[in-house]
């Protein structure tokens, strides 16, 4: 049994985690500003330190005494920091050199970190991997890029390992749909659920890479148990299999047996078309692949939100 301290573990992605590791007996700290994170999301036997993850003595302590750090802290909206620019920088590339910071001043704790398939900008049909050239095309992906060259130096100038994860777009229960920034999956369900009509930004051509949020679990811990092995390095969190919009709605929409009622609205700003991530990396490496269909992982959704009612 250890301890961790998650950043962000209020959130959808932290909270999942939390259970997990408690689950194995492990002991959960969790620092979040309850911005976009819920208290509610979060097992009662996880301690929450309330602060910011740019704040750096709220970082120093809750990490005191942690075997490693998950950092899932963040904006997560790639629109949300189009809008906000300074305030993504600050949480999403400010707060990652603060955990690592107070990281490799606690005694050079592990961190593993999300990243993002943002990175990436418009790669085109096919299947990214890790060598790809990043060409981020938002506020958020050049972030992220900038949180992973922090990374990927950490060792060299600090001693302090460090592991990138890219997620490909995350979805599963607990992802609030009641923003307009939230995941498409969490707004497209919730309206389907209520019959009311969703709407597709451009053409609903755009494909994308979506992996359940249990799958990207599995993946946050093996890349802490490879730690030592993968330190400075980044991985795909995928499934290798695209879908698009269009195609999503349809599936969701016989599952929830309704005839769907789609809207066109424009693209949105520096909208990426394709996204597809390459797995094979994260399989060699870390020993972890997405095991969830996006069939199984709406159906599951879909029964967690009709039991919370
Ligand atoms: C997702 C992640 C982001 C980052 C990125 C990696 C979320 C919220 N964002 O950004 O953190 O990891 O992937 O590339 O998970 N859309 C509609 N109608 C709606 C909402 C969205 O058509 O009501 C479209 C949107 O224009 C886009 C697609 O759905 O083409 C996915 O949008 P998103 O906001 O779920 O995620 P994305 O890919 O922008």
């Amino acid at each position: 049994m250890a301890r961790y301290l998650i950043t962000g573990g209020c959130g959808f992605v932290g909270s999942h985690l939390a259970d997990a590791l408690l689950a194995r007996g492990d002991e959960v700290v969790v620092l979040d500003n309850l911005s976009t994170g819920k208290r509610a999301n979060l097992a009662p036997e996880a301690r929450v330190i309330e602060g910011d993850v740019a704040d750096p003595d709220a970082v120093a302590r809750a990490i005191a005494g942690c075997a490693g750090v998950f950092h899932l802290a963040g904006i997560a909206s790639v629109a949300y920091c189009n809008e906000h620019w300074r305030e993504g920088h600050v949480t999403n590339q400010t707060g990652t050199v603060t955990v690592f910071e107070a990281a490799a001043r606690a005694g050079r704790v592990p961190v593993v970190y999300t990243s993002s398939a943002a990175v990436y900008g418009d790669a085109g049909p096919g299947a990214v991997d890790e060598a790809r050239v990043p060409r981020p095309r938002t506020p958020y992906g050049v972030d992220k890029l900038g949180s992973e060259l922090h990374g990927r130096i950490a060792m060299g100038v600090h001693g302090l390992p460090t592991v990138g994860l890219r997620p490909f777009n995350i979805y599963g229960p607990r992802q609030d749909p009641s923003s307009a920034y939230s995941g498409v999956i969490s707004i497209f369900n919730s309206r389907l659920a209520q019959g009311l009509p969703v709407t597709v930004f451009g053409d609903g051509l755009q494909t994308r890479d979506f992996v359940y949020v249990a799958d990207v679990v599995r993946f946050l811990m093996a890349a802490m148990a490879h730690a030592p092995q993968a330190a400075g390095e980044v991985f795909n969190i995928c499934t290798g299999r695209t879908t698009t919009l269009l195609a999503l709605i349809d599936t969701l929409a016989r599952l929830h047996g309704r005839v769907p009622v789609v809207q066109h609205g424009d693209p949105r700003v520096g909208d990426i078309r394709d996204s597809l991530g390459d797995p094979n990396r994260a399989r060699a490496v870390l020993g972890v692949t997405a095991e969830v269909t996006l069939e199984d992982g709406l159906a599951a959704l879909l029964r967690q939100s009709q039991a919370a009612g």
